[in-house]
């Protein structure tokens, strides 16, 4: 097995902001994968998955530890920009694709879609370059009962990022059909005029159906991070209307400030500290993923790209920006965590083409995350492993992961070089497990698709 020896020390030095790549930094695209913890096959198992656009599984030209992948979709979707995957619970294999330009793609076991609904003149969904637009979708745990569906995104102006519910159901020809849609939270950012960039994107429902979602610092201002009177660069935490025709939000139990501060939604600076914060000190948090208690977050950096982790049952932790970034030795700030994987963008990502050739010379720039793999099927390989990669070099991997010393979650490979080639591909933008137990990922770009990721 190859193993990938990019792990960074911690240690002091910083690249200054000129190396990282001019191209990439101007592309201002963050990107993580999330996805919820997909709950693993019961009963029938679901039809088989199509192969599409010539029907083969692609390997890397090296490095590849066996994996391959299979394209499920073909290549001339009107409007495919596929940011994110989620498969309709209880419905076979049967999943709806998110495309950054505000579309859902709703695919039941063939390579084109059977409808797409077009969210654009009913969210306020702005531009789909860069890092805005449609981010991300989840349904909720109960859909069998409520058919509710929740999608973050960003707005036309840029003056808030959103969360709304919206209830879908199936006509009698199959296709998917919206119903009402309410908004559940706004994270009002923080300036005028409104940077595009940095709206975060991470959306699950934990264990006990709160809605976790990972908010940017808004782009303008990163000391929003560190502002307890403010939504931005936080996770947060609520539990969202579940009442058909009503929004808004109530606040979970053991949140950091739960108890009688006003909300913070829409709100640009509260008087007192959000009730919402589960967790603050983030820049660009694009994906979330939660794997039992234990959460994820790929936190696209300035200098560092970071793994953070945590148990969102507790409340205390600080991931730093902007005053830190990337692992540091010690912090005065409460609650410090030191992510559990680290590398400098523009720098590392150029060694990782010694196990992938084809990955971008100029290296990376965007971490992306994943979901917590469990299962048999990839011969033993991957369970308990985090998939993630970068959205602008390719190449994607895996680390082993489980509970840390102290609760949250850290990385479990013993021999000191965590994260092992997966397969190449360029631009993924979410890595999700499917009701057949295999992984699936999405993909921007040059050759939008939603993959496969196999082991013959
Ligand atoms: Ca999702
Ligand atoms: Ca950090």
């Amino acid at each position: 097995m190859n193993r990938s020896a990019r792990w960074i020390p911690i240690d002091n030095s910083r690249l200054p902001l000129s190396l990282v790549p001019a191209g990439l930094a101007g592309l201002l695209f963050a990107m993580l994968v999330a996805c919820g913890k997909n709950s693993s096959s019961g009963g029938t198992p679901p039809p088989p998955v199509p192969t599409c656009q010539g029907g083969g599984i692609l390997y890397d030209t090296g490095g590849s530890n066996g994996f391959g992948r299979v394209t499920v979709t073909d290549a001339s979707i009107p409007n495919f920009a596929p940011i994110d995957i989620a498969f309709v619970p209880g419905a076979g294999g049967a999943f709806v694709v998110a495309s950054q330009n505000g579309r859902v793609h709703y695919f039941n076991g063939g390579c084109t879609p059977v409808n797409s609904i077009d969210l654009t003149g009913i969210l306020p969904v702005g531009s789909s370059s860069g890092e805005q637009g449609l981010l991300n979708v989840e349904f909720h745990p109960d859909y069998a009962n409520n058919h509710y569906l929740f999608a973050y995104f960003t707005s036309v102006a840029n003056t808030v990022n959103s969360v709304s519910r919206l209830t879908v159901s199936f006509d009698t020809a199959g296709n998917l059909v919206l119903g009402d849609v309410v908004r559940i939270i706004d994270f009002r950012k923080a300036d005028s005029p409104a940077a595009s960039n940095h709206n975060g994107g991470g959306l699950v429902f934990a264990p006990d159906a709160s809605l976790l979602a990972s908010v940017g610092d808004g782009g303008a201002t990163s000391s929003t991070a560190q502002d307890d009177g403010r939504l931005l660069g936080k996770v947060i935490r609520i539990l969202p209307s579940l009442t058909a025709g009503t929004g808004g939000y109530s606040i979970p139990v053991g949140n950091m400030f739960a108890g009688t501060n006003a909300l913070c939604s829409n709100v640009a600076l509260s008087a007192t500290a959000c009730p919402e914060i589960l967790a603050k000190g983030l820049r660009n948090p694009f994906r979330l993923v939660i794997d039992g208690n234990i959460a994820f977050i790929g936190d696209v950096g300035s200098n560092y790209e970071e793994i953070n982790s945590f148990d969102y049952t507790r409340n205390t932790l600080n991931f730093g920006w902007p005053t830190h970034d990337g692992p540091v030795g010690a912090s005065a700030l409460p609650g410090y965590r030191n992510p559990i994987v680290a590398y400098r963008r523009g720098v590392e990502g150029v060694d990782f083409r010694a196990e992938d050739p084809m990955a971008v010379a100029s290296g990376s720039a965007s971490v992306m995350i994943g979901a917590v793999y469990h299962g048999p099927q990839y011969g033993g390989l991957l369970e308990g492993a985090l998939l993630f990669g970068d959205f602008y070099d390719g190449y994607n991997r895996y680390v082993g992961v489980g509970p840390g010393a102290d609760g949250n979650g850290d990385i479990t490979d013993t021999d000191g070089v965590p994260g092992s080639h997966l397969v190449h591909e360029d631009a993924i933008t979410s890595y999700v497990r499917g009701p057949d137990g295999f992984i699936y990922m999405t993909a921007l770009f040059a050759s939008p698709a939603v993959y496969r990721l196999v082991r013959p």
